[in-house]
């Protein structure tokens, strides 16, 4: 279908036509690479190195393009926390407050969001509080008053975070605990952060970004000059899985339990994952912490943004198996993400208990509100607005809770700021298997409603709630809140 027909039919039927279509499950645009695709399951997996602080409690990080070698024979060149994509991996202790040190050598303003975070307003990457390029320098704040869970970072500039992460900025950050400490959970080499995204590559190795042409330079709310070509409003996907930065990769496990930690950090993709030949992930953590006890799951859906701490069992497969995983809504190369091949028997002293956590209970909550994300003629949009910066959709109250009412019209990853939640709801019903515990980012699916109880905890000051589709997220589907 050529754009133009494929505009018309969007603009004409939207959401809706799509899901009769039976392409209810796309969430974006496939943009193809030009360049012959790399052999899945044969680069290693590679495993993030982990920030070392210069002094205890201060971390400096230098964001800076550099050359890498992604699909073997040939080079990209990528923007990264430390030169590298991704970015070093934070081991964090809750309370353990620290500074993060941000240097700015790209030729592009940054902002740095540790998502997940409950962060005081001014480190929290607000779109416009900007690190300014050619060496500018920012100190983040992170206190850590939070639970155990699987963070990550990523940039968050006005109008260009879908260009600004899809070239590499981004890196996971893992809080840990006393009461995570305590449990028998698989550990060290068996536990695995696994950052999931997906990239497009022209013919030379490098990133391909549907850019407009003389687009990408005006930001800061120039939405007629957007970061994105128009023809991939719904979002920009690639044909090329990447975990850790890595194209299909391959990871040798010993037949023993495994903790993963995923996370969906693709600009628009959806996945539903699966372990082939069959097997199931045991879930012990949601995106802000452990849940209270673990649930099962044979396939788990993941929206950008979203996290999920599993336990697979490689005991339950014969030595020498391949045990893939796939992404069930993706045909062709993409349906493949990694391969582990079970290499050997090897002792296991670890395990899954009953009990895992005693996480935050439900507080009653004093009031209800309504966010509607849609699309409009030249944005996405929130209660009918494009992103308005300074203008606040909601004044909750620190220390209190309240239900937000989530609706959409497309598949929109809702994120909001500083505040976790538990899915109340969906279309009135009660929510999926895959949304137990608490949160910070929830599939809302086309003609969906979803209910959240957000508590609003840590400190007053300016945060947003926003789509985490970085495509919609550069075009305005941002909004404030303040918290009072
Ligand atoms: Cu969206």
């Amino acid at each position: 279908m050529s754009a133009l027909t494929r505009r018309g039919f969007l603009g004409v039927l939207g959401g809706a036509g799509l899901a009769a279509a039976g392409c209810a499950e796309l969430s974006g645009e496939l943009l193809r690479s030009r360049l012959t695709l790399p052999r899945p399951f044969t680069v290693p997996l590679p495993i993030p190195e982990v920030a070392r602080p210069v002094r205890p409690g201060r971390y400096e990080v230098t964001q800076r393009a550099a050359r890498v070698e992604i699909v073997p024979g040939t080079t990209t060149e990528i923007w990264g926390y430390g030169g590298t994509f991704p970015g070093p991996t934070f081991d964090l202790r809750r309370g353990s407050r620290v500074t993060v040190g941000v240097r700015n050598e790209l030729g592009v303003p940054t902002s740095t969001h540790l998502h997940g975070g409950v962060t005081p307003p001014g480190s929290d990457g607000y779109p416009t509080d900007l690190v300014t390029p050619g060496g500018g320098a920012k100190d983040y704040d992170y206190p850590l008053e939070q639970r155990a869970a699987t963070l990550w970072y990523h940039d968050h500039r006005m109008d260009f975070t879908g260009p600004q992460v899809w070239r590499g900025l981004a890196g996971m950050a893992l809080v840990r605990d006393e009461e995570e400490d305590a449990l028998p959970l698989p550990k060290g080499e068996r536990e695995l952060p696994l950052m999931i995204c997906d990239r497009a590559f022209d013919e030379d190795g490098s990133f391909r970004y549907p850019s407009p042409p003389g687009g990408g330079h005006m930001g800061m709310g120039g939405h007629a000059h957007a970061a994105v070509d128009g023809d991939y409003m719904e979002g920009v996907e690639g044909d090329v899985i990447l975990v850790n930065g890595a194209p299909w990769p391959v990871a040798e496990v010993t037949a023993t339990r495994y903790r993963l930690r995923l996370l969906n950090a693709s600009n628009a993709r959806r996945y539903r994952l699966r372990l082939a030949p069959g097997g199931r992930f045991t879930q012990i953590g949601s995106d802000s912490g452990l849940l209270a006890a673990p649930v099962a799951h044979d396939e788990l859906p993941m929206a950008p943004g979203e996290r999920y701490d599993v336990v697979v069992d490689f005991s339950a497969y014969p030595v020498g198996s391949a045990v893939t995983l796939v992404n069930t809504l993706a045909g062709g190369p993409a349906r493949n993400v990694m391969r582990f091949v079970v290499a050997r028997r090897a002792a296991d002293d670890s395990a899954v208990p009953a009990v895992l956590s005693r996480p935050p209970g439900r507080v009653a909550p004093v009031t209800t509100r309504r966010f509607d994300f849609r699309r409009s003629e030249r944005a996405w949009t929130i209660n009918g607005h494009p992103y308005r910066p300074g203008v606040p959709l909601a004044r909750p109250r620190l220390g209190t809770a309240e239900v937000w009412r989530l609706s959409s019209d497309f598949h929109h990853p809702v994120h909001v700021h500083l505040a976790h939640f538990l899915v109340l709801a969906r279309n009135g019903r009660a929510p999926a298997a895959a949304d137990a515990g608490w949160k910070d980012t929830v599939d809302v699916r086309p003609y969906e409603v979803v209910d959240v109880l957000a508590r609003f905890e840590g400190y007053r000051g300016r945060y947003m709630l926003h789509c985490h589709n970085l495509e919609h997220e550069d075009m305005a589907m941002m909004a404030d809140f303040e918290v009072i």
